[in-house]
């Protein structure tokens, strides 16, 4: 392969495209930005929602269709669904991440195919992902937020594909584990859970919906049991013992940032999804991204020094869907307020590449064939 061309896009020798590339010699129209229009085409159709510009047209992660209505996602069965719980009520500190949806589906430079470096995988030939939309969330009312994250997040479970799910503060966690539980019963759900933080406090000022909660909430309604609550990253100054205690009775698992320091990520991972699947099938993977430094990752609500880098939590998404059967996943506390140039947003948007690439690579293994490059996507009938 050349160095400043490929193969299957060969410049043309003269006239005034002299410098773009033709259409791929398969015939196909332009499935990404480095394909070209067939020639004659009306220059105004030529390219679709899905390889114009990231940032030109619908603003859907990664330009895939907006899929928002449950009895459409029931019809379609997508493999894999995002979602937007966009709600910050239940913050102790910084609020904000309840825009950290919008702040995460725009932090893309790339429109149409993508290809994983690492997994040597274009994830959408093989899975069949779709926007999903947000949870109808309205300010002021943790209750009612609550309610309809854990409604939204059912209702793409039970289409059968995996919700991932984009925060939001970290109280959104009860509702969408919640009803991912449901969704899979009888199977058991573990959890895997990377943070600089517990989450497992009993309240927070009195209130038992916080985001330093969810993980409590939990355990005590049955959704998860707590020996395949595993944690990862945890570091600082929080929680007290007693909470601490009360995470050890439960028969919680987890490891500190000072355990990866010694041990190496990997090493640590592997033991985090033994431990989690020790009995539970099905694997929730929730991505606080406050587990990454602070220095990398500014732009949230807590920020506690001395976290782990971006490459070891990518990779750390890799190793976990790679080895689990994932149900769901979530990222969350980005609060684009506080962020600069977007490399929060940023860091959470490859979270969840990584871990769409990974569930390709796994469909791959298992035999199946490709679904086929995605073509025109802009899926009208399926509503808002
Ligand atoms: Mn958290």
């Amino acid at each position: 392969m050349g160095l400043l061309r490929t193969a299957t896009a060969p410049v043309r020798a003269a006239g005034g495209d002299a410098f773009r590339a033709m259409t791929d010699e398969t015939g196909r129209g332009p499935r990404g930005i480095n394909d070209e229009a067939p020639a004659g085409a009306d220059p105004y159709t030529a390219y679709d929602d899905f390889t114009l510009p990231s940032y030109v047209g619908l603003p859907s992660f990664q330009k895939l269709p907006w899929v928002t209505d449950a009895a459409a996602l029931a019809e379609r069965r997508p493999d894999v669904a995002i979602v937007g719980a966009p709600f910050d009520d239940a913050v102790s500190h910084r609020p904000g991440a309840r825009f950290g949806p919008r702040a995460i589906r725009q932090a893309s430079y790339h429109a149409g195919a993508i290809n994983s470096l690492p997994l040597g995988i274009e994830p959408y030939d093989w899975l069949d992902v779709v926007d999903a939309g947000d949870a109808p969330v309205t300010p002021m009312d943790i209750e009612r937020g609550h309610a309809v994250i854990r409604r939204k997040v059912l209702d793409v479970a039970r289409s059968g594909a995996v919700p991932i799910v984009l925060g939001g503060d970290h109280s959104i966690t009860f509702p969408s584990a919640s009803a991912v539980a449901e969704a899979v019963a009888p199977r058991r759900l573990g959890i895997v859970h990377f943070d600089a933080h517990a989450d497992a406090a009993n309240s927070t000022w009195g209130n038992l919906r916080s985001h330093g909660t969810p993980m409590r909430r939990l355990i005590e309604s049955g959704a998860v049991s707590g020996r395949n609550f595993v944690q990862v990253g945890l570091r600082g100054y929080w929680p007290g013992a007693e909470t601490l205690d009360w995470m050890a009775e439960q028969g919680m698992r987890w490891h500190l940032m000072s355990e990866i320091e010694e041990r190496g990520a990997e090493a640590v991972i592997a033991d985090a999804i033994a431990q989690a699947l020790d009995g539970p099938e099905v694997i929730y993977l929730s991505v606080d991204i406050d587990v990454i430094d602070p220095g990398m990752a500014p732009g949230t609500g807590t920020p506690e020094p001395g976290g782990m880098l971006p490459r070891e939590l990518l990779r750390a998404v890799r190793q976990v869907v790679g080895a689990v059967e994932l149900a769901a996943m979530d990222v969350v506390e980005v609060a684009p307020p506080f962020d600069h140039a977007e490399v929060t947003a940023a860091a959470a948007h490859r979270c969840i590449l990584e871990a769409i690439s990974a569930l390709a690579a796994r469909r791959r293994e298992t035999g199946a064939s490709p679904i086929g490059h995605r073509e025109a996507v802009s899926d009208t009938s399926a509503g808002g």
